[in-house]
């Protein structure tokens, strides 16, 4: 019998301990020899001692690799095999080092190194899959050259950088840039590709292609045309251009997040990149635009300037995130992009933020960093930039930009280095600012006012609750964009930024003939919680007046709220003048369609439990989901004579294009239709969704049916129309959770968990069921506890095939805490469920007992 041996507790990585590596990695050669289940892996790397490194110690990471043989300078060696990698004596002189190693693609189902996703071979390798490649300092400080060699029967063969040549049964590929190991790929498999060109401002002519699955040929254009707007824009606004004579797309099937920016060489979940009217929506086209450009800018931020090390992941993250916003601003609508991303900060970013998992932007420790690929890393980062910039200016702003890709093109850098450069570029201490990256939880800032003889006084108190490791915060700068409007509804102060760098200030305006409506925060200047006590009808003149966009949408989302607020705590019937206000606002045909139908979309109920929880209540998902519906009825009855009316003046004519304009103008029609099928039972969705030859208009028209519980034929049809094409059977899965009522919501998920097409190794298949399930707030919260269960057994379960995407899903139980007791052991329960799991992965381990630890 074997001893149980002692359960090793996972090591915690930190910031302070970070040693360079004590070789350079002059140059890597790779030999793959492809086979699904014994892959061969040659490697042959030039070494080079640093004279001044203060550790000597060759180790090379190595994971899941069987070691064929090693040698230094072509002599055969034995190296020790620890935890984690390997150890070897070495020559105090540069050296060569080979190895061949055994991998399985084919069994690799946590798709992390190389692995196999529909017969096709594919790599990921952020942050740490290189590792299960072969032996490597796999460490993003750690940059070289990289040359390939592919032998396979395979008919496409790609890796990073251009190609030396090629012929039957093998492909070579040369990258000229230095890079980390993270940002290696490879794909081998029967692809077809969708080819385009591009010519940089200084004349390089670039090959680029979107490699799919042959039948995908149809989803390219759109994807291409995205690509090359990107490289223009970058050109344009940054003065970056494009380094290589081929830049590739691939669509993978299998994939744990959207899409990766290897060199020379994205490679994409299919549903980030394959784009056509009749199977994607507006919103998966504006995602897609925006990913593809988000992977195109970290060409120059994330890899040419690439991460010291993994703490320093916002480095990348949050600025390409910037970048890829400001993209979507520019060729879109600006307005309509802040106030999106405000509310996906809301719904994804404070939840994280004011709960066990918060952690500042820069983190300090992590046991898996996979699961710091976060909303705060990626989202909180770019909001930082967004300050900054606001802070410096927009001229100061590019003058650093450039500063930065001069001073370090080539480096691996830290959040210092990219400080420095501001502060080198604008003369501009930036110390007390660094604690946006070192602190963790969303500030709070409460703003009372003062007015007599012509002056006006705003005053701020910021605080920020403590947070895990983090007790007690030191005040921020905070940028608040400030205007003031008279209370005829003029502007009588034009926007400011106000910098607030104490715990409390006070700021005066002089000379105003009476007492002004502040709008504050314009443009949602920074990521804080306003606390301000005010009127209704301040925020309903707010909502008509404002000049800022993104102040006037939030005041109507006040205004929701407070109303729903009310619902549930008092019973209250919807406030009538919010119900005018949004008549009006509707029936408004000056107004943008974008505009007047994101003031249509209710606040999410998880927002709601969130208020009601910070004002002292425990909130209940029931109630809250009832208060929506009632809300929504009665807005329904107030708008009947004008609904019919304004359905078909939102109806978009003529063939579709996925433009912002077109966007616009369906979102808001959708919103009308799902209120006309409160009145009507279904009787024009059903109508809609048979006239329907968009995804757009026919997905709409299927969750308003679904919702009135009238769309059982449609969903039939829906079924045998689309169950070949994956990604649109992803979208079958998750509308019906996501249209159940509470107390079904559970049962239909594990309905669906039984269907055919259902399967637990393929990422965007789980998401679908177990994302849309974790999404709809009154029904993983119902009170029966099956939502948790549910979850937790499929999170169990999948631990054991994919732990990365277990442990990002572990997230839906972040909120626990909020809810009363009899919730708060349901879902207790299910979390040490989970955590007592034998060979429970460390990914998940570390996630569920931060969550355990609240
Ligand atoms: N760097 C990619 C996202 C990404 C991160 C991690 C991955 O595996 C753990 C895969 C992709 C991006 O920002 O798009
Ligand atoms: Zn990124």
């Amino acid at each position: 019998m074997k001893d149980a041996s002692p359960a090793t507790a996972p090591k915690t990585f930190y910031l302070k301990d970070y040693t360079p590596f004590g070789y350079d990695a002059e140059s890597v050669h790779l030999t793959f020899r492809l086979a699904p289940e014994t892959t061969r892996v040659i490697s042959r790397i030039r070494f080079a001692p640093k004279p001044d490194a203060a550790d000597r110690t060759f180790f090379l990471h190595g994971e899941e690799l069987k070691l064929i043989s090693a040698k230094i300078d072509g002599q055969a060696v034995t190296p020790e095999l620890v935890e984690g990698g390997l150890k070897c004596e070495v020559p105090g002189a540069p050296f060569t080092w080979e190895a061949e190693v055994e991998i399985n693609p084919a069994g690799n189902t946590a798709l992390e190194g190389l692995y196999m996703s529909n017969r096709m071979y594919c790599t990921q390798c952020e942050a740490e899959g290189f590792r299960k490649i072969t032996y490597y300092p796999d460490r993003p400080d750690v940059m070289s050259t990289f040359t390939v060699r592919i032998e396979g029967d395979e008919p496409v063969m790609l890796s990073n950088g251009n190609p030396m040549g090629q012929g039957e049964g093998w492909a070579e590929w040369h990258d000229p840039w230095p890079k980390p190991a993270y940002l290696f790929a490879l794909v081998a498999g029967d692809l077809v590709n969708h080819p385009g060109s591009f010519t940089t401002k200084s004349g390089r002519e670039v090959e680029l292609n979107i490699w799919v699955r042959p039948g995908d040929e149809h989803k390219c254009a759109f994807g291409m045309e995205a690509l090359k707007k990107s490289m223009k824009w970058d050109e344009d606004v940054y003065g970056l251009e494009y380094d290589l004579d081929l830049f590739n797309i691939v669509a993978v099937d299998d994939f744990n997040m959207g899409a990766m920016e290897n060199k020379g060489l994205n490679i994409f979940n299919s549903s980030c990149v394959l784009a056509s009217p009749e199977t994607s929506t507006d919103a998966n086209f504006e995602r897609i635009e925006a990913i593809i450009a988000h992977e195109y800018f970290h060409n120059w931020t994330g890899n040419r300037i690439t991460c010291r090390d993994w703490f320093q992941l916002c480095l990348k993250e949050g600025l390409t995130v910037f970048r890829d916003a400001q993209f979507t601003a520019d060729m879109r609508s600006e307005p309509v992009k802040r106030i999106e991303d405000v509310i996906a900060l809301r719904a994804r970013q404070f939840p994280e933020d004011n709960g066990p998992l918060a952690h500042p932007p820069r983190p300090e420790q992590f046991q898996e960093i996979n699961n710091f690929y976060t909303a705060t890393v990626y989202e909180k980062g770019a909001e930082v930039i967004g300050m900054l910039k606001r802070l410096v200016g927009d001229e100061n702003y590019y003058k650093a930009l450039k500063l930065y890709f001069e001073r370090h093109d080539g480096q691996a850098c830290t959040i210092e280095d990219w400080l420095k450069v501001f502060e080198d570029a604008t003369g501009r201490g930036l110390s007390q600012f660094k604690l946006w990256y070192s602190q963790a939880g969303t500030p709070r800032l409460k703003v009372s006012e003062d007015y007599a003889d012509g002056t006006y006084t705003l005053t701020f108190e910021q605080s920020t609750p403590p947070t895990p490791g983090q007790p007690d915060k030191a005040p921020r700068v905070i940028p608040v964009a400030v205007g003031l409007l008279s209370p005829n509804g003029d502007e009588v102060r034009g926007t400011e930024v106000l910098e607030l760098t104490e715990a409390k200030q006070s700021f005066t305006y002089q000379g105003l003939a009476s007492k002004p409506v502040p709008s504050i925060l314009r443009e949602f200047s920074a990521p804080v919680i306003l606390e301000r006590e005010t009127s209704n009808a301040e925020r309903a003149f707010l909502l008509a007046h404002d000049t800022d966009p993104f102040n006037r949408w939030e005041a109507g989302n006040a205004l929701a709220k407070e109303v729903r607020v009310a619902m549930v705590l008092d019973g209250a019937a919807p406030d009538a003048a919010y119900l005018d206000a949004l008549e009006k606002l509707v029936r408004d045909d000056d107004q943008d369609p974008a505009f007047r139908a994101l003031v249509l979309t209710p606040p999410s109920q998880s927002d709601i439990a969130q208020t009601l929880f910070d004002r002292g209540h425990t909130p209940d998902p029931q109630k809250i989901y009832d208060a929506a519906e009632t809300f929504t009825q009665t807005l329904a009855q107030q708008l009947e004579t004008s609904l019919p009316r304004l359905y078909a003046a939102t109806t978009v004519d003529g063939p579709y294009a996925p433009d912002a304009e077109g966007a616009g103008k369906r979102a808001l029609n959708g919103r009308i239709l799902s209120l006309l099928t409160r009145l009507d039972g279904g009787e024009q969705a059903a109508r809609q969704y048979q006239a329907a030859d968009n995804m757009t208009q026919q997905y709409a028209a299927l969750g308003a049916l679904l919702k009135a519980e009238n769309g059982e034929a449609q969903s039939q049809a829906f079924f045998k129309q689309w169950q070949d094409d994956r990604l649109v059977m992803d979208k079958w899965f998750a509308l019906q959770i996501a249209c159940a009522a509470p107390e079904k919501t559970a049962a239909t998920a594990a309905a669906l968990t039984r269907h055919p097409l259902f399967s637990m190794k393929n990422p965007n298949r789980f998401r679908a069921v177990f994302g849309a399930l974790a999404g709809h707030h009154a029904g993983f919260h119902h009170a029966s506890g099956e939502g948790y269960q549910l979850l937790a057994d499929n999170l169990i379960a999948l631990d054991k095939l994919n732990p990365q995407t277990t442990a990002r899903m572990c997230a839906a139980f972040q909120t626990w805490k909020r809810y009363d007791a009899g919730r708060q052991s349901l879902i207790r329960a299910q979390l040490t469920r989970i955590a007592g799991t034998d060979g429970l992965s460390r990914d998940t381990t570390e996630m569920v007992t931060r969550i355990l630890d609240a």
